[in-house]
């Protein structure tokens, strides 16, 4: 059987770098779309470099999208790359919908334009549902999104569907709960959480400055997640799954894990509570209903809450001590 090809939009986030190896073990041929800046970001995937290909390309420029779909003909495309800190997209709604609402539209045009028997995924969140209207949350609650960001993704889960209604592609939307891991980014709550607590362990902070402890999230693993995303195109049929562990906890709940992971039992001497941290317009509360996924897909999370945040905390002091040398 010929070798797979898979395009991966956003490879040097998080999830692109995850869903690179995951697919390099399947024997994958991996393309990765990159943006250029003045310094090259390949910290995620410096340990893959050498088997992945690089696409240069900016989900703001169609011409660049068509390009690398015509260079890298794949099998499948992954379109992970978005402004993705939801805080941001206050600050930069703009830009937030030019990425992430209308780069989606983007990369269809060029998977419809150039290779449209290719299969498509849509990296669609949880953050969809805002000011959630039914709990747990599944693929039929309807959305009501609280942030620029959230309302971008409403717009890249239709324009999904909508392009698999109008040309009969086969595209899909994965509306994933947080999912998060070592390579998470500095400025999301988990990250700041573990990397905070690694600090204060090793001497090098006192506290960590956060914002609003009570909401709540179902948060998983990010290696967990992306093998849904591959699973949900080995399907025969296109369809739109919730990704979730169907648990939840609140910030101040993962703060306390996160503290009890190096063995420090009161957490509260630690914490400050800052204004800068608060949110226009919050989401309070998530939880996922995976049940779909389960069914279909076969897919279940390995990896617990309490597991993901001392593997969060023990690699954060790992990196600590490594730089500090
Ligand atoms: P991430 O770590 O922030 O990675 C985002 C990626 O998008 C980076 O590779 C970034 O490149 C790239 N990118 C941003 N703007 C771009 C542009 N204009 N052109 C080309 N590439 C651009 O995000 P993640 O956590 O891996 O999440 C992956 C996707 O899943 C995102 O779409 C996110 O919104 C969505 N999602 C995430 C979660 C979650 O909990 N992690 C949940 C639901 C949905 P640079 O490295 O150059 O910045
Ligand atoms: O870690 P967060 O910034 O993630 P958020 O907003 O849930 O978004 C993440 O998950 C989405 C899926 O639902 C993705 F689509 C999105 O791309 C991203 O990956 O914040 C989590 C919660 C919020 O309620 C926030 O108000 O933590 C609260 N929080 C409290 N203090 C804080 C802080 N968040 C951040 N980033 N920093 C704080 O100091």
């Amino acid at each position: 059987m010929a070798q797979k090809r898979a395009l991966i939009t956003g490879i040097t986030g998080q999830d692109g770098s995850y869903l690179a190896e995951f697919l390099l073990a399947k024997n994958y041929k991996v393309f990765g779309l990159t943006r250029r800046t003045s310094t090259p970001n390949y910290e995620r995937i410096k340990h893959i470099e050498d088997k992945i290909e690089l696409i240069p390309g900016d989900l703001l420029d169609q011409q660049s999208l068509t390009s690398a779909v015509e260079y890298s003909n794949p099998d499948e495309i992954y379109n992970l790359a978005a402004q993705s800190f939801v805080a941001t997209s206050w600050s930069q709604p703009v830009l937030t919908g030019e990425f992430t609402a209308l780069g989606a539209t983007r990369m269809l045009e060029a998977l419809r334009q150039v290779k449209p028997k290719a299969k498509f995924y849509q990296a669609s969140s949880s953050e969809m549902f805002g000011k959630v209207v039914e709990t747990p949350q599944t693929e039929k609650t309807p959305f009501h999104p609280r942030s620029p960001y959230g309302v971008a993704k409403v717009y890249g889960h239709w324009i999904t569907i909508n392009y698999r209604e109008s040309y009969d592609l086969f595209a899909v939307s994965g509306i994933l709960f947080n999912h998060e891991s070592p390579r998470r980014g500095l400025e999301f709550v988990t990250r700041k959480i573990s990397n905070g607590v690694a600090r204060i362990k090793l001497g090098l902070s006192k506290n960590i400055a956060l914002g609003n402890l009570d909401a709540k999230r179902d948060w998983g693993f990010a290696g967990d997640y992306v093998e849904a995303m591959w699973l949900m195109l080995q399907q025969d049929n296109p369809g739109d799954y919730v990704i979730a562990t169907g648990t939840n906890h609140s910030v101040e709940e993962f703060v306390k894990a996160a503290f009890e992971a190096i063995g420090e039992g009161s957490w509260k001497k630690y914490v400050k509570i800052s204004k800068e941290f608060m949110r226009p317009a919050e989401v309070d509360f998530l939880i996922g209903d995976a049940a779909k996924a389960q069914k279909i897909l076969g897919w279940k999370p390995k990896v617990s809450f309490k597991q993901l945040v001392k593997m969060m905390v023990d690699s954060d002091i790992e990196l600590l001590k490594k730089n500090s040398k």
